[in-house]
């Protein structure tokens, strides 16, 4: 398949400022009708391209005449003489046949639309590409008993009754957009309808569509949304600009949700919520991807990417956005942790993999494969680091000026750099290698007395990654302090930036016993490695007063002794288990950031920082770190499951916080072996009058062999069998059992009667959340492997786009033993070699061998 290079960009040969479109609805067969108004850019003499993807072309008209046009590799070529044109096209789709979910297609009776990054053109021809900014009216006409609902992007203009039972509407949208922003629905919902009141007074009405059922579960969506409105006006200025704004829930999708103006289309996971169906985590979920969503109205709407190389401009700084905005909504502290985790257990390894690529991508096959966590996590601390460097005003003249110099524009990475030096009058030329070159830096820092006092020496290293031998020092922003041994006290927090390979800094101001506190915050996505004993971890842990840091002391000093004990066979607890004491007992800190601080590594970040990762050895080194600081603190996570095992549901950050910690303290009670563990975490599944406690629970009893375990497992299943969303935890809990036998189980479940590949969700569900149960996939009989390989295959029969985000895991073999490597390979051979194999899937599968 051909390769598309950033490099090759030129503009548009043809601009379309106007379209409309007129959609004769059925889930069989749809009809569309195109008018494009259409005007040459530049001189030349090159023909209309259109991109079409559609089932039948019926007629193409130029200035309403025929024309002989040409269709080949799915691109239809119009000539024009002249500098203008109209060109109407009538083409036949069929939504109820589209399994791939891009374009329009049928979800659960309900007709719906998802043209990111380039499905419109299975809708009509189109030049499909972001830089093609058009007016849009829309007209639309079916069914009224099966789409009593009619929505479509901007504005409703007018609606009525058609012939045999049919009706129709006709949406506006004033604002210009690509069409990938393009979005229309049809179907049988009702809405939770409210208003927002702008900042300069405007009522903006906003309808979250659900199906009937669904209604009571709309409210948490409903108030982050109006939430985000506000927020985005307080902290960026931003206001809403249209009159309504919908979002529509889809049980079929395959990402989270998606911006289209006006109209978002969500997967119902990012929507629906109620304390017996959601989780805390979900909760969350719907707040942060609500909030994104609706932050694109400005980054990635207003102001999009001029092609697809961009895709960071506008999800990076949106993922920056929605984090800051959960953080403000919540605990700094622990979202900070929860982002970082995230960063770390899906970007650094795929920036050390086959498939790292910088946040701007120089090439690709297949675009859809770019969603990745480099381009919105690792985007997302491109900015962060922005704002950490200019401080928060001038970062905020940077993307106030922004806003105001590209409003209605298809730009690029280097604009909205370009768009903070200019108001900052900050020089970030070196700034513009994170965009560029890819691979997590490695940093090196230990405190050293000279004669002056003490400095702090650094070095960086950024690894070779494809395509990419040979790398150039980064610009890597630190915010460092020193803590004095003596007190506890912390010195005043600097931020300096390492640019170089090496360097060393005096710290003015040291105390007679320092110890390092560095990358505080996080303020830059690197591996920092340092000379820091054990004692001086522990230490961190108890005293740091930057949180992150704090936190991150505990990880470093629990992942020194896990990765101590694989590789010699044990290794002295003891430190640990004293630094969790403290921690456990330190009446001053939240138990939400106790949560997060006791909990261990998990196996793959384990296995991240070793040489070959060996998976038996891991699992068994940790489990034993586990039963040795369950059964050496067992009085002190009875105290805490007890301190927060009657509370009553309420969705709030300290109720939130006890919660969690609960079912952590459970999970060590159980992994003492105590003998009324079961029992205890049967009750709690019993007796929660909420899901984060009951799937704790059901997360907790299905690790072990106790009869306590069917029944919870039966009794789920029996309550929630008529919710898909609910019935996803059930596949996914059991995914990822600690167990001996899971992979027989989890080959049981993807035959089991509700396991489907056309549902995404329920797809991930079971293998994707298999494939990071790090020791059951990597059974070294292959086993895992082959059924991976198998899904991947069947699924890419159906939806390409989903298949190939699961390939990933297979393409870590360079980092595990020979045999495991072989197996691996071979699954990824099997792959490339299988006829009509996908572009989507090609591209994963032989980058990751190569
Ligand atoms: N901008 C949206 C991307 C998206 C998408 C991409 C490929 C295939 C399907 C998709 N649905 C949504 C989501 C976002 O980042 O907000
Ligand atoms: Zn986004």
């Amino acid at each position: 398949p051909p390769v598309i290079r950033r490099e090759d960009y030129s503009p548009p040969d043809w601009l379309v400022p106007d379209i409309s479109l007129d959609f004769r609805l059925g889930a069989e067969r749809t009809i569309v009708r195109a008018t494009l108004q259409v005007r040459r850019n530049g001189s030349h003499r090159r023909p209309l391209l259109l991109n079409s993807e559609v089932e039948a072309i019926h007629r193409v008209t130029l200035n309403g005449e025929p024309v002989n046009y040409w269709y080949e590799d799915q691109v239809l070529r119009v000539p024009i003489e002249g500098e203008s044109a109209t060109v109407e096209t009538e083409v036949r789709i069929a939504p109820r046949a589209n399994t791939q979910l891009m374009g329009l297609y049928e979800s659960n009776a309900m007709l719906c639309t998802q043209c990111e990054a380039q499905g419109f053109r299975r809708i009509t021809p189109f030049p499909d590409r972001p830089d093609v900014l058009s007016r849009y009216k829309l007209r639309m006409s079916g069914d009224k008993a099966l789409y009593p609902v009619l929505l479509a992007n901007g504005d409703l203009v007018a609606s009525g009754e058609g012939e045999g039972g049919t009706h129709w509407a006709e949406w506006h949208d004033p604002f210009p957009k690509p069409c990938y922003l393009f979005a229309m629905v049809a179907g049988d919902l009702v809405a939770n309808r409210d208003t927002f009141t702008t900042m300069s007074g405007r009522k903006v009405d906003l309808g979250i569509w659900v199906r009937a059922g669904d209604l009571p579960k709309t409210a948490h969506a409903m108030a982050s949304l109006k939430a985000a409105m506000k927020w985005d006006e307080e902290v960026y200025g931003r206001e809403y600009d249209l009159d309504i704004f919908n979002i529509v829930a889809v049980d079929d999708f395959n990402f989270g949700a998606m911006e289209n103006k006006g109209l978002n289309i969500f997967n119902s996971r990012y929507v629906l919520a109620d304390p017996d169906t959601a989780t805390d985590a979900d909760y969350d979920a719907i707040a942060g991807v609500v909030a994104h969503e609706y932050f694109h109205n400005w980054s990635g709407d207003r102001v999009t990417c001029r092609d697809w190389f961009q895709l960071s401009l506008k999800e990076g700084f949106t993922v920056f956005r929605d984090q800051s905005f959960s953080a403000d909504m919540g605990s700094h502290a622990v979202k900070r942790i929860e982002d970082v985790k995230m960063l770390r257990a899906a970007q650094f390894p795929e920036d050390a993999g086959p498939l790292a690529h910088p946040v701007r991508p120089d090439s690709y096959i297949e675009i859809s494969n770019f969603y990745t966590a480099t381009v919105y996590n690792k985007g997302a601390e491109v900015i962060r680091m922005m704002h950490t460097i200019l401080g928060p005003e001038r970062f905020r003249a940077g993307t106030d000026l922004y806003f105001s110099r590209h409003d209605g524009q298809a730009v690029t990475c280097e604009d909205f750099v370009k768009a903070m030096e200019d108001a900052s009058g900050v020089d970030l030329s070196h700034f513009r290698l994170w965009y560029s070159q890819a691979g997590t830096p490695r940093i090196k820092a230990r405190l050293v007395n000279r004669t002056e006092g003490v400095h702090v020496a650094l070095e960086q290293e950024v690894p070779p990654t494809p395509g990419q031998p040979v790398k150039q020092p980064m610009p890597i922003p630190l915010r460092i302090a020193l803590l004095d041994e003596a007190t506890g006290r912390p010195t005043d927090e600097r931020l300096i930036v390492l640019d170089k390979a090496s360097d060393e800094i005096a710290l003015d101001g040291a105390p007679a016993r320092p110890v390092l506190s560095i990358n505080r915050d996080f303020s830059a996505p690197v591996i920092v490695e340092t000379d820091r004993s054990a004692v001086d971890l522990a230490f961190l842990s108890a005293h740091d007063d930057d949180p992150f840091a704090r936190y991150e002391a505990m990880q470093q000093l629990m992942l020194d002794t896990l990765t101590a004990a694989v590789s010699t066979g044990g290794a002295d607890h003891a430190p640990v288990i004293e630094a969790v004491r403290q921690t456990l007992t330190d009446a001053n800190l939240d138990p939400a950031f106790i949560a997060e601080a006791v909990l261990l590594p998990s196996e793959s970040f384990i296995g991240d920082r070793m040489a070959v990762v060996d998976p038996e050895a891991i699992r068994a080194r940790r489990e034993a770190l586990r039963a040795d600081l369950g059964r050496t603190l067992e009085p002190l996570w009875r105290d805490a499951y007890r301190a927060h095992v009657a509370n009553r549901y309420a969705y709030n950050p300290a109720a939130k916080g006890a919660r969690r910690l609960k079912t952590i303290a459970l999970g060590y009670i159980a992994a003492t072996g105590a003998p009324d563990a079961a029992a205890l975490a049967k009750r709690q599944y019993d007796e929660s009058d909420n899901m984060t406690d009951r799937q704790g629970a059901l997360g907790v009893l299905v690790n072990g062999y106790s009869a306590e375990r069917d029944a919870a497992l039966q009794a789920f299943y029996e309550r929630y069998r008529t919710n898909g969303l609910v019935l996803d935890k059930w596949f996914t809990t059991q995914a990822l059992s600690t167990r001996d036998d899971v992979l027989d189980q989890v080959e049981a479940l993807a035959g089991h009667p509700d396991f489907t590949l056309a549902n995404p969700n329920r797809l991930r569900s079971l293998v994707a959340a298999f494939s990071v149960n790090q020791r059951a996939f990597h059974d070294a009989s292959g086993r895992g492997y082959r059924f991976l390989a198998d899904m991947i295959l069947a699924e890419d029969k159906l939806n390409p786009q989903t298949a190939a985000k699961l390939v990933p895991p297979l393409g870590r073999w360079r980092r595990f033993d020979e045999g495991r490597a072989a197996l691996m390979r071979a699954e990824l051979e099997r792959m490339v070699a299988t006829p009509g194999l996908s572009k989507d899937v090609f591209e994963q599968a032989s980058k990751s061998l190569a």
